[in-house]
């Protein structure tokens, strides 16, 4: 579309009019942080849908059916995030959608999909959940926008805009004005720039479907000995995390994320749902002190694979990417390498994470090597007197 990602296009048609951090702002115009529209009430917001080409109809998914929730499944799976050599297309699995599409207090609503009217074949998505989540020192109640996709077939009509218009109407609905989302793709402006960071935990795989080549002056058997883990993990007392650790956690999160400029506001039953333990979606540990049974560190990842396109020895690369990782009386290194040995006993061939939390320290001893993919986090409706160092990120979306 005329961007490299690296650099921003010269005009933006869409973005240029939405209410969002523009690239050709001034240099320190900003003072505060705050709103960038003009405050509205629920009263100002249009009753009816956005408009739809010809054909097209709108329609609000219900995950909680089996059918329709494949639908949105065989979407994706088709149609969703390919890296830059369309190697690999994200292949989020039912379960890990239900978990990603249902935490409390999901509207239904924001479930947001496009039909053929002829076919009724769902063609395009886009869902919003809410949360809130501090940014330096407001906590904003938001929306968090995630999945919107377009068929193949129907790209560069500008759908996406209408998608983006139309969850938005359906938010302000409930008198939310915020919306946070990442994105690979450079659109105005970041408030967050992160990179990817990837460790090898079955070489051989990796190298077989192209993700990772044979480094230089390495054999096969080396690579092999140099990405080898344990068994088990290292640490005493860590054990998968249960309901009864809930409260506990939520504070032990609570107390390290007060640390971060941008991060989550996590009641207990937002905790219960991110966290509760599901294999294959959700991995979700506690070390619990031998000595006080408190529970002092907490370690997570979720379960993303990818479909490989095109390559007759496998179809699936099964990914692990960190998710929220607590360390209290276990130094980071070594809880990052226990959840590297889970996720490899559990089946995984490789660890994402990105240079988010006190990562960037960490990643290099850990034997992670530096991705292609960048990370942008961008916020709708909200001005920051400051971009954030990825370092300063507390934030994690799916
Ligand atoms: S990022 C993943 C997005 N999905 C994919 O990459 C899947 C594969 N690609 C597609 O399906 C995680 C299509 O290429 C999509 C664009 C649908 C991406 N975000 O319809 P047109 C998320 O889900 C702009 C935002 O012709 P298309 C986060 C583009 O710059 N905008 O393109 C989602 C251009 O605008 P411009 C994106 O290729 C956050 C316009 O779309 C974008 O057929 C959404 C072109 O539209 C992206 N990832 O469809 C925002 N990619 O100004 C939420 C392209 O440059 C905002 N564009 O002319 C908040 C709303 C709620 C507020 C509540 C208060």
């Amino acid at each position: 579309d005329g961007s490299d990602g690296r650099r921003p296009k010269a005009n933006y048609a869409f973005w240029g009019t939405q209410p969002v951090a523009q690239f050709n702002e001034q240099p320190g115009s900003t003072v505060t942080d705050g709103p960038i529209d003009k405050p509205k009430t629920v009263a100002d917001v249009c009753k009816e849908p956005y408009g739809l080409p010809q054909n097209f109809e709108w329609v609000t998914c219900n995950i909680d059916s089996d059918a329709e929730l494949k639908e949105i499944y065989e979407l994706l799976s088709a149609h969703y995030v390919e890296d830059d050599d369309n190697m690999f297309r994200f292949a989020y699995s039912k379960e890990f959608l239900r978990w990603a599409l249902q935490p409390p207090g999901y509207q239904q609503a924001w479930h947001c999909g496009v039909r053929v009217a002829a076919s009724g074949k769902l063609v395009a998505f886009i869902s919003g959940i809410p949360a809130t989540v501090r940014v330096n020192a407001c906590a904003l109640k938001t929306v968090e926008i995630n999945f919107l996709c377009v068929h193949k077939k129907l790209r560069h009509k500008r759908l996406a805009p209408v998608l983006i218009k139309e969850i938005t109407r359906r938010v302000n609905l409930h008198d939310i004005w915020q919306a946070v989302y990442t994105a690979g793709v450079l659109l105005p402006k970041p408030v967050a720039e992160c990179q990817y960071w990837h460790r090898s935990l079955n070489p051989k795989k990796l190298i077989a479907v192209g993700f990772s080549r044979l480094a230089p002056r390495m054999t096969m058997a080396r690579t092999l000995k140099l990405y080898k883990l344990p068994e088990a993990p290292q640490t005493p007392g860590l054990r998968q995390m249960e309901d009864r650790d809930v409260p506990q956690v939520t504070a032990l999160l609570a107390s390290y994320l007060r640390h971060y400029l941008i991060a989550p506001e996590l009641s207990e039953e937002e905790v219960r749902h991110w966290l509760a333990f599901q294999a294959d979606v959700i991995y979700s540990y506690v070390v619990e002190s031998p000595e006080t049974g408190r529970v002092t560190d907490l370690l997570s990842f979720y379960t993303l694979p990818s479909s490989v396109i095109g390559n007759d020895q496998y179809d699936l690369l099964k990914a692990a990417y960190m998710f929220y990782t607590v360390p209290g009386a276990t130094p980071l290194p070594q809880l990052m390498n226990d959840a590297l040995i889970l996720a490899h006993s559990t089946g995984h061939d490789v660890f994402n994470a990105l240079d988010i939390f006190e990562n960037e320290k960490i990643l290099k001893e850990l034997k992670f090597g530096i991705g292609d993919g960048k990370l942008r986090y961008y916020l709708f409706n909200w001005r920051v007197a400051r971009d954030i160092p990825a370092s300063k990120v507390g934030l994690v979306m799916l």
